[in-house]
């Protein structure tokens, strides 16, 4: 059974035309973009996405820097897609991520670290429609 990730393209990285790079990494990887949307969220959107990291020290700032541009919203598919995305990812701060990892390579720090992606089944499920509708999702599996 195929799974099913959100993945977020983050201000920084679409500010710097690194869409289609980061696109194709997913692709390269195997996996399939089922939906994709350019969305531009407000600072209450942005605080109810990481809602889960309310008390955290860096949470005003995540959400602002969340908020301050357009992100590129998909959802991803595939066999392990939620772990498999995660590796592509590479670790929270690019100074810590595995060479060839998106981080690393296009992160700027640890909070502009250009991408997200969801991390367990449960937030995946919550994440994906936060952003889509079931009848946005076309399946690669069909
Ligand atoms: P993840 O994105 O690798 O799952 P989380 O711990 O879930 O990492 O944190 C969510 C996001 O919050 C990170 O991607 C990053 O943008 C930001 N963040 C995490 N830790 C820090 C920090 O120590 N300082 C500033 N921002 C942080
Ligand atoms: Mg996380």
């Amino acid at each position: 059974m195929a799974e099913r990730t959100l993945s977020i393209i983050k201000p920084d990285a679409v500010a710097r035309n690194l869409i289609g790079e980061i696109l194709r990494c997913f692709e390269v990887a195997g996996l399939k973009i089922v939906a994709a949307r350019l969305v531009r969220l407000s600072l209450e959107q942005a605080r109810a996405f990481y809602a889960v990291h309310k008390d955290r020290p860096f949470y005003g700032s995540l959400t602002e820097y969340m908020s301050s541009g357009p992100i590129l919203v998909s959802v991803l598919e595939g066999e392990g897609a939620i772990q498999k995305n995660r590796e592509i990812m590479g670790a929270t701060d690019p100074a810590q991520a595995a060479p060839a990892t998106i981080r690393r390579r296009w992160g700027t720090d640890v909070e502009k670290n250009a991408v997200h992606g969801s991390d367990a089944p449960e937030t995946a499920a919550w994440e994906i429609a936060f952003f889509f509708k079931p009848d946005e999702i076309q399946s690669a599996h069909k």
